[in-house]
Parts: C-alpha cells; structure tokens; sequence
C-alpha cells in the first residue's frame, strides 16, 4: 500500500513527502503549507480518503458539504458500540463543523462560495463501522469553476490526483438543458487528459449525485420515493428531536445492518441510473462518456435540507438531511486513495 513506501501525502497538495520524523512543513516548494498536528501518525492510523467535488453553480455542493460533516460528526450515536469517534485535525476544520452546526439551530443557509481555491477540511474518523480508521478530506469549489471546458486545477488540486469524483446535478435547476451533463463529464476528461492521465489504463470512479431531492420527489419513482424515506439516518440530527433524541437510545448500525444498506444503496444507484436516463435529455451522453473513457459511474440520490429553503436561503425549520452519506460510502466503498 502506499504508506508502506515511507512516504506521507500532504493533506492539501497530495504531493508526496518523504518520511522523517519533523515533517512539519509540506516538502513541496509550490505548497509548504504547515501540516496539522501529528498528522505523520493520523496518516498512518487513518488513511485519508479525498472526496472533491464538482458542479455547477448553486447545484448544492457547500450545503451538502455541511450537511455530511453535521452527520459525520453526529454518527456517534448509531456506532457508538464501535466507539467511533470523529475530530477535526485543524483549526478551520473545527470552524467548518461549528458553522455547520449554527446552520442547524439558525436554517441560514451558506453564501455562494467564492472564487479561488478553498480551505481543505480534515476529518479523523475512528472507528467506522465497516470501513475502519480514515481521514476525510474535503474541497468544495465554486460552480463557476466548472463551467469551463477545461478546469483550473489550481482550485481543484484533488481532481487530478485521485481515480474519484463527485459530480453533483441538481436537475430542476438544469432548465432542461441536453448539454449540461455531457459538457461536465467533458470538462472532467479534458482536466485529466491535460494532466496527461491515460483514462484507458487507470479505471475512475465519478460519483452522480443528484441533489435537492425534496423539489424532485413528484418526478420519482415509487421506490426512489420510498428509498428516500426509509433512511435509517434522517433522524441522526432532527433537531424536533433534540434532547428527547438524546435520552431515547437509537437503533445501533453494526456491521450486518451496514451490509444491508450497502446492498440497498447499490440497488438505488441502478434505479436511479435508468429513471435519469428518462429525466435528462443529456444522461445517455454522460453515461456513453463515462463508459468509453473507462470510467466506473455510481449515483446517489439526496436532499441535504430535507425541504425546500426557498430563495431568501433560510429554512423555516431544521434540517433534515436524507441519503446524504451515501455518497460518502460510496467514496469509502472506493478507497478514493491516490493512484
Ligand atoms: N430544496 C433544496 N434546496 C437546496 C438543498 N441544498 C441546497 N439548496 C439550495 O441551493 C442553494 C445553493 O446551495 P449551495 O450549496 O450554496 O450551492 P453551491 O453548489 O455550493 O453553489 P456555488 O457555491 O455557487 O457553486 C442554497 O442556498 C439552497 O437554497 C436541498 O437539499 N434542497
Ligand atoms: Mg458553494
Ligand atoms: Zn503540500
């Protein structure tokens, strides 16, 4: 594996250093940002997984960012036989997670995220069920960034480095558009390619995320509808809930149950495949794209609100985030590690 070749990826331009014992600083001159703390030993005792984004502009990316990390923060109480335990390892991570957290007890929602790269966020995650020790490491981008034909890989220093991706869509906002989809998968190949990454001999991964599945559940099929409903997760942080939720005991999700929803989570991204392919003029594009330039296409369906914000991006009452982690078990199911 390729932290037995005593060499330490840096967490932010995934260039490798070599191993000595003061490796405070990362080795590459373009970079030479500081490491965080004891991040030799993090890295060792839980590898990273990388998990960059992209998509258009207001498509949802920087909410379900928050979102997953609200969830990821408060598994704890479904795993916590296992003793999962989730810290953030720098200071803007620890910032990251209490905005987060202000998203829940106020609805404001984030602004539009700027232009320019943005702050990697890292997350120590001990002790998952099913997939044990790792390290979640997130960029968001601005859509902006993406409507390129080719992207600045300046601002996704991941998307190059890593065989996956997450592409997220969120189709109400496609406006009927046959171009949407396909031009993204492009601009995902055409980065890869100018990196001179031969597609044909290493296999990617894109994750299909559709987004804001509240506004879209007239649209769906029954048991898309119903997938979305049955998350064993969506009460982890209803805050109606709240205390209550505290005292009551939720019910444990141990290996034989986490199997169970991997199985239901690769059932819904068949579903979910054949029902885009009626509801986007473009979805055959993207999947020929993907499939002849070797890349593997997962989907996920999600609402990070659980309800519509509405325009002044505020939600009347709380989150109720729905399918949110599947996306980040699909990254965990991919390894997502450097190739
Ligand atoms: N109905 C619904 N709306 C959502 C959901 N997630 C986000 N939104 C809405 O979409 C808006 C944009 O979300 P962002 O996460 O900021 O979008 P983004 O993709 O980060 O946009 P850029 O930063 O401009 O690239 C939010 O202000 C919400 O109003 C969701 O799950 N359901
Ligand atoms: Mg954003
Ligand atoms: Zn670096």
């Amino acid at each position: 594996m390729f932290w037995e070749n005593k060499k330490l990826i840096c967490p932010y331009c995934l260039e490798a250093n070599v191993f000595h014992k003061d490796l405070s600083k990362c080795q590459n001159p373009d970079c030479k940002k500081e490491m965080p703390i004891y991040y030799d030993h993090t890295y060792f005792q839980a590898p990273p997984a990388y998990a960059q984004i992209i998509g258009y502009s207001q498509v949802g990316k920087s909410v379900y960012f928050q979102t997953l990390t609200l969830m990821l923060t408060y598994l704890a109480k479904v795993w916590e036989h296992s003793k999962y335990a989730p810290s953030p390892e720098t200071e803007p991570t620890q910032k990251y997670i209490d905005e987060a957290n202000a998203i829940k007890i106020t609805g404001k929602l984030p602004p539009a995220t700027q232009l320019g790269v943005q702050e990697a966020y890292i997350l120590k995650l001990l002790n998952l069920v099913r997939w044990g020790n790792r390290t979640l490491i997130l960029r968001d981008v601005a859509g902006e960034h993406c409507q390129h034909f080719k992207f600045d890989i300046k601002v996704l220093p991941y998307l190059t480095k890593i065989p996956t991706a997450l592409m997220m869509f969120s189709l109400n906002d496609l406006a009927a558009t046959a171009t949407a989809m396909p031009n993204l998968i492009n601009g995902y190949i055409k980065t890869l390619q100018s990196k001179n990454i031969r597609l044909d001999k290493e296999p990617h991964t894109l994750i299909v995320v559709i987004s804001k599945a509240d506004i879209l559940l007239s649209r769906l099929p029954a048991n898309l509808r119903k997938y979305l409903e049955d998350d064993p997760f969506a009460t982890l942080i209803d805050s109606s809930g709240g205390s209550q939720n505290y005292n009551r005991d939720m019910p444990q999700m141990g290996p034989s149950e986490m199997q169970d929803y991997i199985d239901k989570m690769e059932r819904a991204s068949q579903e979910i495949r054949l029902w885009l392919r009626h509801e986007n003029d473009g979805a055959i594009a993207l999947f020929n794209q993907a499939e002849v330039n070797n890349i593997s296409l997962k989907f996920a369906i999600i609402s990070s609100t659980g309800r519509d914000p509405g325009t002044d991006r505020t939600l009347p009452v709380s989150v109720r985030p729905t399918r949110v982690l599947d996306p980040f078990f699909w990254i965990m199911q991919t390894q997502s590690l450097p190739s």
